[in-house]
């Protein structure tokens, strides 16, 4: 709640913050707020040579060419109470500027219609157009905008095209929701007008939007494909979720409006409880960064925010609330040039994903961010694009992060298998808690605990995890630590006749990137509490009837009450070995 207030509050001075680091190598003609023609005729308008003509109704307004505007339903609904009409053209004002490897510097306007503005600013029309549009409370010169546009042009030779709504994207929150179903429309009439002049077929257009910059992009994708053209791509970079989530498709961004759209929910949940972006699946896949709600690093207190900023209130109070939702702009930005593949595991929930219930051998594995466009880089049910096609059941991924540059992690599956051995099974079940060190050819990883509570082991049942980590190596060893917990409230937990010991028969660590695994054999001996032990692999670990052969993968888990985690109602969390 304290963050749904600090965001009323900070809405209202944001407008300033985002003015005030525009710099001086942007054209001084896309600095255009406010209104500033609104003596024009409500029944002629001229804009960068498009005359648009506007005609009003009480529930429709008109602008030209760019088509009519109604607040009726489904526009105004239970989830969408306040309605307004977009702004007009020359109010609003979208800038398309131009970045290319030639001119990273400073970008070159392209105006729709206007030939020369094309020719001039050296666009190759043979390349691909990337376009990144920011969101609500934001300009077209924003700091992320700009490393993302450095990014590109270091890993591709590509037109990367920034769409600058500044004029539109001021509060009210509801006048700019309004703003970017018109400035959509302006933005297909840009592609549509370099398709026509200059070839540019549109489905080698990919539009990245911010917040209400992606539901911008389903605007242009719709117009598009309502003319008998289809985008190409469209990345939502957590989309905006008031007067979004759970609204008709006509109204949001979905897979229907470019051959592929992939989206990237960082800040997901209602408004109420803190987050800005949506839960609810809008692409083709929909990847879940850590379940999607709370990112690592993010959701310290304010204070820290404001230490983080260097003592400004302001920056620390946007840097606050703003952290899960540009977190995804920060990953696609990463993703261009990162040796790590952000690789994501489709599977039913978080939960399931953490407790390795999916993996590569079953489940698509896609990679997030730019590359999500290219095959899998495993060999697995992977997407291709183009040539993917809308399914109706939405594709959710899951991953893991840093909380930090650089991001990525691999993804490492640790299973631990209790022994069935006679001893073992006599000695039963114990409850407790496991702490991990991988130790690969590279590095090692920072000793983990496995299981944020403790956990009853039994024999015959295997346990399994999902770690980020950075990458290791092959694994040479790993070292375990388990450590009894009893409860003096629960007699089921007291040991007294006998020493509390774990019984493990193997360690399976599967690496999710590289789809390998090594066997770890625990030798079937009893690991007395908080002793330290050091495993090797080695094939020939007693085999035991119920398992799969040594080193087989995908693992089974059995059923549900295989795993004691899900037996005992707990979940686990995410684990980081850094
Ligand atoms: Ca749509």
């Amino acid at each position: 709640m304290l963050r749904y207030w600090i965001v009323c509050v900070v809405l209202l001075c944001f407008h300033w913050i985002a003015d005030t680091d525009a710099s001086s190598n942007y054209p001084q003609s896309l600095r255009h707020h406010g209104p500033q023609n609104t003596s024009l005729s409500h029944h002629e308008r001229t804009t960068r040579g498009i005359r648009t003509a506007v005609s009003n109704k009480p529930t429709e307004r008109c602008y030209g060419t760019f088509g009519c505007y109604s607040v009726n339903r489904p526009w105004t609904s239970s989830n969408r109470p306040i309605n307004n009409f977009p702004e007009a053209p020359e109010i609003i004002q979208p800038a398309f500027c131009l970045y290319t490897r030639h001119n990273r510097s400073r970008c070159q306007n392209l105006v729709t219609g206007d030939v020369n503005s094309i020719q001039r600013s050296g666009l190759d029309s043979s390349r691909r157009l990337l376009f990144i549009v920011h969101g609500y409370l934001e300009h077209g010169n924003k700091k992320w905008i700009k490393r993302m546009v450095e990014e590109a042009l270091i890993y591709d030779n590509i037109n990367v095209v920034v769409v600058d709504w500044v004029s539109g994207s001021g509060p009210p929150y509801t006048q700019a929701v309004a703003n970017i179903r018109l400035i959509g429309v302006m933005l297909a009439h840009l592609l549509l007008f370099l398709h026509a002049q200059f070839q540019v077929p549109t489905e080698n257009c990919h539009i990245t939007g911010h917040s209400l910059g992606a539901h911008l992009a389903g605007y242009a994708g719709q117009y598009l494909r309502d003319r008998g053209h289809m985008l190409g791509r469209i990345t939502g970079m957590d989309p905006a979720d008031p007067y979004f989530e759970n609204t008709e498709p006509l109204i949001r961004l979905d897979p229907t409006d470019a051959l592929f759209v992939d989206v990237i929910h960082t800040d997901a949940g209602p408004i109420l409880s803190g987050g800005l972006g949506m839960m609810q699946p809008v692409g083709h896949i929909d990847f879940y960064p850590n379940g999607g709600v709370r990112q690592p690093g993010c959701g310290t207190s304010v204070l820290d925010s404001i230490e983080k900023e260097r003592g400004s209130v302001l920056y620390g109070l946007s840097r606050f609330i703003g952290c899960n939702h540009l977190r995804s702009v920060e990953f696609f930005t990463e993703s261009f040039n990162s040796a790590c593949p952000f690789l994501a595991v489709q599977c039913p929930s978080f939960e399931d994903f953490l407790e390795g219930r999916c993996h590569c051998g079953t489940n698509a594995c896609h990679r997030m961010g730019y590359s999500a466009d290219h095959q899998s880089v495993v060999p697995s049910t992977g997407l291709n694009w183009p040539g993917h096609q809308p399914t109706d059941e939405p594709i959710q991924m899951y991953l893991l992060t840093r909380d930090d540059q650089p991001f990525c992690l691999y993804h490492y599956r640790v299973t631990i298998v209790i022994s069935d051995t006679f001893e073992s099974v006599q000695h039963g079940g114990d409850r407790g808690w496991l702490s991990i060190q991988l130790h690969g050819h590279n590095r090692s990883s920072p000793p983990t605990r496995l299981t944020p509570e403790n956990v009853r082991f039994e024999p015959r049942r295997a346990y399994s995890y999902v770690l980020g980590s950075t990458w290791l190596g092959d694994i040479k060893s790993v070292t375990l630590v388990w450590t009894y917990s009893s409860s003096v409230f629960n007699p089921l937990t007291w040991r007294i006749l006998t020493v509390p010991a774990l019984h493990v028969n193997r360690i399976i660590v599967h690496n999710l990137e590289s789809n390998s695994s090594t066997v770890i054999c625990g030798e079937d001996t009893p690991i007395s509490s908080k002793e330290s032990r050091q495993m090797f692999p080695d094939s020939k670990c007693r085999h035991q009837s119920w398992l799969p052969a040594a080193g087989s993968f995908p693992f089974p888990t059995e059923d549900t009450g295989a795993n004691g985690l899900r037996k005992s109602g707990k979940r686990s969390r995410r684990l980081l070995l850094g």
